[in-house]
């Protein structure tokens, strides 16, 4: 069933706006001109606009702005990441069900994504604002075979990865601030949140949670974030396609990983360190304990955040939130 919606999608996508008869749709889905007509009633169901002119066929007028599994798999240029995708229309939190799919053996590459979450969560319980229909909400799951301690090197390939796909989806040179914020005029675009399934030496799965503010408008988001978050769309001063983006994302995140997993983390860290804003800089690092003034050197192997204090000491952040 899904199969020839998907092969319908790609004829009609390939036909750039044209008709096909109804006789050449039944050709290529191999199924009756009824079964046809049926297919056609499922897509207009998910949104799709379809023109029926009586001789001429089939056209496809627009695309609904939503994402499915479909849309994301038709032309999706991975071998691994995304081949295997768990979506769902509202969810409390990508996070949590890709835990559960990591967990029951789900292979590498598994990706989560909803057009909603109910409880969509940061780091330290915090809440993640993930409106309908607007955001990215995906969690992607690995399984990459290093100890713990070099997980966090992973909130930074992610981080690299999703500028690297926004900046091929929409043009836009997007900034990162350790450890896992995604910033576009000072404002956060995009925030990536990584947890673990792990045994003291082991790593069973890596959960890259990446939450993007793709289409808002400033009155979707509340008050709280109103003088701190932005969208794709608002820097952009355009619609952008999801989907696209999406698959865009994933074909960086894939080829930073392989990079990653067979040379280490070498070339990520220069990568990461070109996108940087906070590197060189004075900054103010609040972590659980209290907050710390001073010059960011740069990062460690390991994707620790090295900090100098006024009185020169040299400290390693682990986590924290930074102030510029
Ligand atoms: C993060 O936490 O930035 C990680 C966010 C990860 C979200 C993704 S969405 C898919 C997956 N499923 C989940 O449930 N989560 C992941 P943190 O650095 O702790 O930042 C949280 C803070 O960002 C909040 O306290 C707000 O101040 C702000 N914030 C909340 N929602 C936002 C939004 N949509 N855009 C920008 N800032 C937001």
């Amino acid at each position: 069933q899904s199969e020839i919606r998907k092969t319908l999608l790609e004829v009609f996508s390939n036909a750039n706006g044209e008709y096909i008869s109804g006789q050449k749709l039944s050709e290529r889905l191999g199924c009756s001109r009824t079964a046809v007509w049926k297919h056609i009633e499922g897509l207009r169901n998910e949104g799709y606009e379809l023109e029926a002119v009586r001789k001429l066929g089939y056209r496809i007028i627009s695309k609904p702005d939503k994402i499915s599994s479909n849309e994301i798999q038709l032309g999706l240029k991975t071998s691994s990441l995304g081949r295997n995708i768990h979506f769902e229309e509202t969810v409390t939190s990508t996070q949590k069900i890709a835990h559960h799919l990591a967990y029951e053996g789900a292979p590498e590459g598994t990706i989560v994504v909803a057009e909603e979450q109910t409880a969509g969560r940061g780091r330290l319980d915090r809440v993640w604002h993930s409106p309908k229909h607007t955001g990215v909400w995906m969690s992607i799951i690995l399984r990459p075979n290093i100890p713990p301690y070099q997980a966090p090197q992973l909130t930074l390939l992610a981080a690299v990865g999703v500028v690297q796909g926004i900046q091929e989806a929409t043009g836009l040179e997007a900034d990162i601030k350790w450890p896992n914020d995604i910033l576009l005029n000072n404002k956060k675009v995009v925030g990536i949140l990584t947890e673990l399934q792990a045994e003291a030496d082991r790593i069973n799965s890596v959960i890259i949670g990446i939450g993007i503010n793709v289409n808002h408008t400033e009155s979707h988001f509340p008050d709280f974030l109103k003088n701190i978050a932005t969208s794709l769309a608002i820097q952009k001063g355009e619609g952008i396609d999801r989907a696209r983006l999406i698959q865009c994302i994933l074909v960086k995140i894939e080829k930073l990983y392989g990079e990653y997993l067979q040379h280490g983390f070498k070339i990520i860290k220069l990568l990461w360190e070109s996108y940087a804003i906070s590197i060189g800089q004075n900054i103010i690092a609040r972590t659980l304990t209290g907050a710390i003034e001073g010059k960011a050197l740069g990062i460690t192997d390991e994707g620790v955040l090295q900090l100098k204090s006024l009185d020169g000491t040299i400290h390693h952040i682990h986590s924290a939130d930074i102030e510029l």
